[in-house]
């Protein structure tokens, strides 16, 4: 079947353009070549994945950040060097899809590790099926106009959905006080690499009850029809961007809702096909993940549907979902655990605030059995007072909570959720992250999957634990210098997309030294610009004599209203103006900030990094899953003792990373006397970067934004005290590493094999070991 698959590309062509390969428009070439993979899949997919034999996992998620498909598709598919060879006897360049812009479903960490995790259910051949929201936008576009980062909306389907089936057969109605509405799946296929396993990502679609007819033009009639519309099409216009000031919205909950309910039906109504009224085996046939608290309204309208359509009982209903579903926490940070006011949640979803009753009550029962003293009992309220607790709700309904890195799982334990660790000590386990090697190696470093592939062979790419075997090269010189030229290729190539992008001229034989993630405070991108001005000053001043030329590479989007974010993407954006215009250091200090990081970027910027900086203030960043990416390419990691980045340097060795700064015993220790104000005072180049926010080195545009930076970092702010990152804390510290490094590369020799080490110890950080710890331990699949 796949043999004819050039000829199909090319007739498809012809079929719906008339044109044949060379004089294709790139949109058309796509769609022909989606269409071409996608008869190879089949149109039934869908039904056999939903019906497929065992135990099916279904990942719930308000996000699926998946990144360009197609090329994924075809390596999975094992047509992509048909395709490659096609355009290539067509005289064109076969990333010229390249072009065609990714979908962007998610804010970050979170949606993209669901789509690995995707990628690897799909792969190990265990049934996992995602369950979201299709969004009308994804992820805002980002550029810059004079330094300020600017939102454009991301309309992804513009050039259609060539992955996609519609499957109005499956539509279910999903019921808010005073609105019904259709929801209507979109499905795409997963496909495992070889092509065995075929799995589902369905995305659900909010549509009017009545479909909208022109012909009902008589007044009253379109009215209604028009308004059912809007109402309907709000539901998925938007994904929230990671922005905790719109935790409050009603829409939000009324997203969620509507997802979490479309997908219960549609999971009951499948088991009940094959079981009718039996729901003895609903445990063993299914398996729910919750991808953060964002679907945990499932679990009351999974009670809900048991109670209301099935007539079982409280008891037998509450029994069923705790075999069923189970959590994952992504965040410790308080203000990122969602709570919804009792009041909305009655307005937006009334039939199921009942069974958040219930569970309330059930829960205060227990809590008597389990003998917790009447005055001990309110820290565990799912309702308490006037708010709804969800992280509360789904560790009490649920089997299993997890963390996503061992030192997060140790800080729900121990800190954050310690309380109920102590009711369930049985319920918490850890799953560190992972990502896909299928992506973030074999396509996104092909120069690096050949090389690989060639010293070990190709087993690595649905086994990475192989990379190990690369160990035994460690000290070939000659190796370690091939691994060079490849990283010194893959800096070639970025600088010349940077060059096209962003119109900034980069130089390969710079160390590439690149943080790229959302903006937040947490992860201190303020901290490294703070480092690069004071590398400045010292370069400057006389005080660095030894530096090795480099540029610091940023990417990352600020949420909208998230204003002191977008302060730090301006003062970043104004120490670049600054360095580029200063003759004395520009040809050995850069910094650029690129506009749009996105999945596709992070393919590009990923295999050219030399120093992947993780820098995230110690206890505040859960797992990380970019270190991994930065790490499996071969960069060393400069980091602290946060997330993943622990378990990365017990794999590939302390001696082969840069960890820096306060831990997070460290951290707790100072945290009631830490004062940012006396380190500011007592030492001059503290002082010195510090005030370049308001000392006229670097311009704001008469915003302020500047000055409240400063602020939050000396006096604070209401809801946070001074300087709550330890940014002025590790700030030295982190120099020191940060030349450690820029030493340590004068080297050549030394530092690609630190970097070679750590590729060949990236095995642990593939999404297929993680996805199969969940099947085994948590969905017992
Ligand atoms: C909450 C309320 C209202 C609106 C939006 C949100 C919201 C949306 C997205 C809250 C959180 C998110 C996303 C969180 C996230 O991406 N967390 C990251 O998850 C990764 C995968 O586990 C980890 O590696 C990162 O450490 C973690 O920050």
């Amino acid at each position: 079947m796949t043999k004819g698959f050039k000829q199909n590309v090319e007739e498809a062509l012809w079929l719906d353009y008339g044109k044949t390969i060379k004089e294709a428009e790139t949109i058309e070439l796509y769609n022909a070549v989606s269409k071409a993979a996608m008869a190879v899949v089949g149109r039934d997919f869908g039904e056999k994945a939903k019906k497929a034999e065992g135990k099916k996992a279904c990942y719930l998620s308000a996000e699926f950040l998946i990144g360009r498909m197609v090329y994924n598709n075809l390596l999975s598919l094992g047509l992509f060097n048909q395709f490659t060879e096609l355009m290539t006897e067509n005289g064109v360049d076969f990333r010229i899809l390249e072009e065609i812009e990714d979908a962007a479903l998610g804010n970050g960490g979170l949606g993209r590790l669901a789509a690995c995790f995707l990628d690897s259910g799909a792969t190990n051949g265990i049934t996992l099926n995602g369950y979201g929201i299709r969004y009308k936008y994804g992820l805002f576009k980002q550029y810059f106009e004079d330094g300020f980062q600017k939102e454009m909306p991301d309309d992804w389907t513009r050039m259609g959905d060539p992955w996609s089936e519609r499957r109005e057969d499956d539509a279910v109605v999903v019921e808010f006080k005073g609105q019904s509405v259709r929801a209507v799946p979109y499905d795409s296929p997963v496909i495992g690499y070889g092509g065995k396993k075929i799995n589902l990502l369905r995305l659900w679609q909010a549509e009017p009850m009545e479909n909208f007819h022109f012909d009902l033009f008589n007044d009253q009639k379109y009215d209604k029809a028009a308004k059912d519309k809007v109402d309907a099409d709000a539901i998925c216009a938007v994904l929230y961007p990671n922005d905790t000031t719109d935790a409050g919205k009603k829409l939000r909950l009324k997203q969620q809702y509507f997802f979490s309910s479309a997908t219960l039906q549609d999971i009951v109504r499948t088991y009940k096909q094959k079981y009718g009224d039996d729901f003895s085996h609903f445990s063993s046939e299914y398996a729910v993940q919750l991808n953060d608290t964002h679907p945990t309204v499932a679990i009351p309208e999974f009670i809900r549907l048991m109670m209301e359509k099935e007539g079982m009982t409280f008891a037998k209903a509450f029994k069923l979902a705790r075999e069923t579903f189970a959590y994952t926490n992504h965040t410790i940070m308080a203000e990122a655990l969602e709570k919804w006011g009792v009041n909305l949640f009655k307005a937006v979803i009334p039939n199921v605030y009942k069974y958040i009753v219930m569970l309330q009550k059930a829960l205060v029962k227990e809590l008597v059995m389990l003998k917790v003293e009447k005055e001990n009992q309110q820290q565990y309220f799912i309702i308490d007072g006037e708010r709804i607790h969800m992280a509360r709700m789904a560790i009490f309904a649920s089997h299993s909570t997890n963390g996503v890195a061992q030192i997060h799982t140790e800080i729900l334990k121990n800190d954050a959720l310690k309380e109920w660790y102590a009711l369930y000590p049985e319920r918490f386990n850890n799953k560190t992250n992972g990502i896909t090697q299928r992506r973030w190696l074999a396509l996104a470093n092909m120069e690096l999957s050949g090389f690989i592939t060639d010293k070990i062979g190709n087993a690595w790419i649905t086994n990475l634990d192989h990379l190990k075997k690369l160990e035994k090269f460690k000290d070939d010189a000659a190796v370690i210098k091939q691994f060079g030229d490849i990283k010194r290729l893959k800096k070639r190539q970025l600088a010349d997309y940077i060059m096209e992008h962003e119109g900034v001229k980069l130089d390969p034989d710079f160390i590439f030294d690149i943080q790229v993630k959302r903006l937040h405070e947490y992860k201190r991108q303020l901290l490294n610009a703070f480092s690069i001005l004071d590398i400045y000053f010292g370069l400057k001043d006389g005080r660095i004599k030894e530096f090795n030329p480099t540029v610091f590479i940023f990417g990352a989007k600020a949420a909208p209203g998230y204003q002191r974010a977008k302060g730090i993407i301006k003062y970043i954006n104004e120490i670049a103006k600054m360095i580029e215009s200063d003759p004395e250091v520009n040809n050995k200090l850069k910094v650029v900030f690129v506009q749009n990081y996105n999945v596709s970027y992070a393919e590009k910027l990923t295999p050219a990094a030399d120093v992947s900086e993780q820098i995230s203030t110690a206890g505040t960043e859960a797992s990380g899953t970019g270190n991994m990416k930065f790490m499996l390419n071969g960069a060393v990691t400069l980091g602290t003792y946060d997330g993943a980045n622990v378990e990365i340097v017990a794999e590939a060795g302390e001696e082969n990373n840069y960890i820096f700064g306060a831990r997070v015993e460290e951290i707790e220790k100072i945290s009631k006397t830490y004062d940012p104000k006396k380190l500011y005072e007592e030492n001059p180049r503290i002082k010195r970067v510090v005030d370049t926010l308001v000392d006229g080195t670097l311009d704001d545009g008469g915003t302020g934004m500047f000055e409240e930076l400063h602020h939050s970092l000396l006096e604070g702010a209401s809801w946070h005290k001074a300087d709550h990152y330890y940014l002025l804390y590790d700030l030295l510290p982190y120099i020191d590493a940060k030349l450690a490094v820029n030493a340590d590369y004068s080297d050549a020799f030394s530092f690609r094999r630190k970097c070679f080490i750590n590729t060949a110890n990236a095995g642990k950080f593939s999404s297929d070991r993680t996805i199969r710890d969940y099947a085994e331990e948590v969905w017992h699949i």
